[in-house]
């Protein structure tokens, strides 16, 4: 057999057309098995390609923009681009100020950690509602920023 692997599946599929239903049954199998590989499927992290880019700032500490709405289900990506750490914040226990980080009835509480220069941080959000969150680090300079899901 000199055939390439694809030409093999083609040839044996072709033949299967004429032969038993069980030799048949094998080539389909063989074929659907081989296709994936050429197709793969897309995978989880180009469903997350954010909608909105939130960047994050030093001089005064701030989230630009501050305030964004998005649909259900769609990725926020926060980005520090400035030179010290910062958070986002959407974990109302660890808020300073209860009126700073506020979540709608039935959302989990997210924290992305502390972001060093560079970091980049996701969050997709599936329920609708108002999102209050802030930045540790800099919550008493009232570094707050707020999602709104339609
Ligand atoms: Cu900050």
């Amino acid at each position: 057999m000199h055939f390439h692997a694809g030409g093999a599946v083609a040839a044996a599929v072709r033949n299967a057309a004429r032969q038993p239903t069980k030799t048949r049954l094998l080539a389909t199998m063989l074929a659907l098995t081989t296709v994936p590989a050429f197709f793969p499927a897309p995978s989880a992290h180009a469903a997350d390609a954010p909608s909105v880019v939130v960047k994050m700032s030093d001089k005064p500490p701030k989230f630009i923009p501050d305030k964004v709405t998005i649909k259900a289900g769609q990725t926020v990506e926060w980005i520090n681009n400035a030179k010290t750490l910062h958070s986002v914040d959407g974990d109302p226990s660890m808020a300073l100020k209860p009126s700073d980080v506020s979540l709608p009835k039935g959302a989990t509480p997210f924290d992305s950690g502390f972001m060093k220069p560079e970091m980049t941080w996701q969050y997709t959000f599936k329920i609708r509602g108002t999102y209050k969150y802030t930045c540790v680090p800099h919550e008493k300079d009232g570094m707050n920023g707020e999602v709104i899901v339609k």
